[in-house]
């Protein structure tokens, strides 16, 4: 049977890394750099959020509590050739335009990228120094093959199946599991069944996805977001009921399934890690908590357990052979919840509460690893503003923004140019029950003029964010 053995690979591993941060080293000492990971699952706000942070730094956002740009010493910040070659490029401009000149949000994402930028500004000393910062955007699904690295397909199969034979949440997977039945692990590998069990395992995991919106812990990543992949042998597996003991027989349907999954484990999840989370130094991670609350306990429950098992995986400080993929560790970590705005500013602290609440275990562990920690409520982009309603129960603090254009769940039709006051409702006071919230897709806003006069996008608490992630490297 297949285990995941730590010894060789894992030396290359530390190897390469080693390699790797000292060539950095050196270059930091001539061009200070901070690599800041965006981490989050599919939606939770990763692409608006760079784009917001990109364009406030470039145009000069309305950001008082991040210090560097409030007492003036950022004399500028321009974008800059990415360090990495293979990697396309975000599109930054083409984000930006649509969040400020159509009001819309950009599409999801579907392949990764890249961003380089660097900020002049003038050290508390008074010398003139420069800053690079790079950041790197990616589909969210993929976030969710991180659990992988570290299990064998027997454990990845056992834990699928027990969860796709347990769920009830509707789409089921009936199709898929009837044509599994009909496999026999331990007979010669068949590839048209191989297939054809990829595509309805493919099928249901789509599915989930469209009715859930947020996802649980089932999937590999790639199968919902192929990138370049699509088609390819190392996509084209899914588990399979194995014999409880002895290892599969050659050219059985089990060992291609096996080789199959540990092709995309090693190939296509490792690669992608090592170069884009093993050498972060600064960390935010984003959580759309709001979204689950609205979908209910269930949504909670799923969001709890997918973020666990990634969050699991960043061992910051412990002795796993997952530290070598991570060292070195990210020092300082930022838990946001996003979309704030979509709450009147009195129910921040009972979402920044619940955020603490879902990320529990994770905050603690980085905490330990003496990462410095901190949880926010924060809106990228501020789409609504603040109102009070008076109703039967008196006055409840409201948001109004321009309701997205299209039919709601309620059976109203909204045309993109209405404006809308609503109170969304309560957040749970304690537990990680869902609450009786209702989350609503607001356009994005108009521009704001800052004091001096510069038009900039309105957020909540993006320059607190700022000041906590990359703050103290432009002192
Ligand atoms: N009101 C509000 N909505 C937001 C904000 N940020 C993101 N959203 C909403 O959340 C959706 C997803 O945001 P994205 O930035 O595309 O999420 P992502 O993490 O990049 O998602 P993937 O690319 O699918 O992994 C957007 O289409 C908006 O509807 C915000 O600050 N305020
Ligand atoms: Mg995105």
């Amino acid at each position: 049977m297949s285990t995941v053995t730590p010894a060789v690979s894992d030396i290359i591993e530390q190897a390469r890394l080693a390699a790797q941060a000292f060539v950095e080293f050196g270059s930091h000492l001539f061009n200070p750099t901070v690599r800041l990971g965006v981490t989050g699952l599919s939606r939770a706000g990763k692409t608006v959020f760079i784009t917001a942070l990109v364009h406030g730094l470039v145009r000069g956002g309305r950001f008082p509590v991040f210090e560097p740009l409030a007492s003036g010493r950022i004399s500028g910040a321009r974008l800059a050739p990415q360090p990495d070659d293979a990697v396309p490029r975000f599109d930054y401009e083409r984000h930006v335009r649509s969040i400020v000149t159509d009001r819309d949000w950009p599409d999801s994402t579907r392949q990764i990228s890249e961003l380089r930028v660097v900020i002049d500004y003038q050290s508390i000393a008074g010398a003139m120094r420069t800053l690079s910062l790079d950041i790197v955007d990616y589909p969210g699904e993929w976030l969710l093959d991180l659990p992988l690295l570290h299990k064998s397909y027997e454990q990845w199969s056992a834990e699928t199946l027990a969860y796709l034979d347990r769920t009830t949440r509707p789409p089921l997977p009936k199709p898929f599991l009837e044509q599994l039945a009909s496999i026999d692990a331990l007979a010669p590998a068949d590839e048209n069944a191989a297939i054809e069990a990829a595509r309805l395992f493919t099928a249901y995991l789509q599915a989930a996805r469209i009715e859930h919106r947020t996802l649980s812990v089932v999937a590999p990543g790639r199968f919902l977001m192929p990138g370049d992949l699509a088609g390819s042998p190392a996509l084209t597996f899914a588990p399979l009921k194995l014999p409880a003991e002895g290892g599969p027989p050659a050219g059985s349907m089990c060992a291609m399934m096996q080789r199959r999954y540990d092709a995309y484990r090693d190939v296509v999840v490792r690669p992608f890690f090592r170069d884009h989370f093993a050498r972060l130094d600064r960390q935010i991670v984003l959580v759309d908590a709001l979204s689950a609350l609205d979908g209910g306990a269930e949504a909670v429950r799923d969001l709890q357990d997918a973020l666990t098992a990634v969050l699991e995986c960043f061992r910051v400080g412990r002795a796993s052979w997952l530290d070598a993929l991570f060292r070195p560790a990210a020092d300082r970590i930022l838990f946001a919840a996003t979309k704030a705005d979509l709450l009147h500013h009195t129910a921040h602290d009972r979402l920044e509460a619940f955020l603490k609440r879902l990320t529990e275990v994770a905050v603690a562990r980085a905490g330990e690893a003496g990462a410095a920690i901190d949880v926010i409520a924060l809106a990228a982009v501020r789409a609504t503003r603040e109102a009070v309603m008076r109703g039967e129960g008196g006055e409840l603090p409201s948001i109004v923004g321009t309701a997205m254009a299209g039919e709601w769940s309620d059976g109203r039709h909204f045309d993109g140019n209405t404006e809308i006051a609503l109170f969304p409702g309560d957040l749970p006071a304690e537990g990680l029950k869902g609450g009786d919230f209702r989350s609503i897709r607001f356009r994005p806003p108009p521009l704001e003029e800052t004091d001096d006069g510069t038009p900039a996008l309105p957020h909540i608490r993006l320059d607190r964010a700022l000041q906590f992630l990359i703050g103290d490297r432009l002192r």
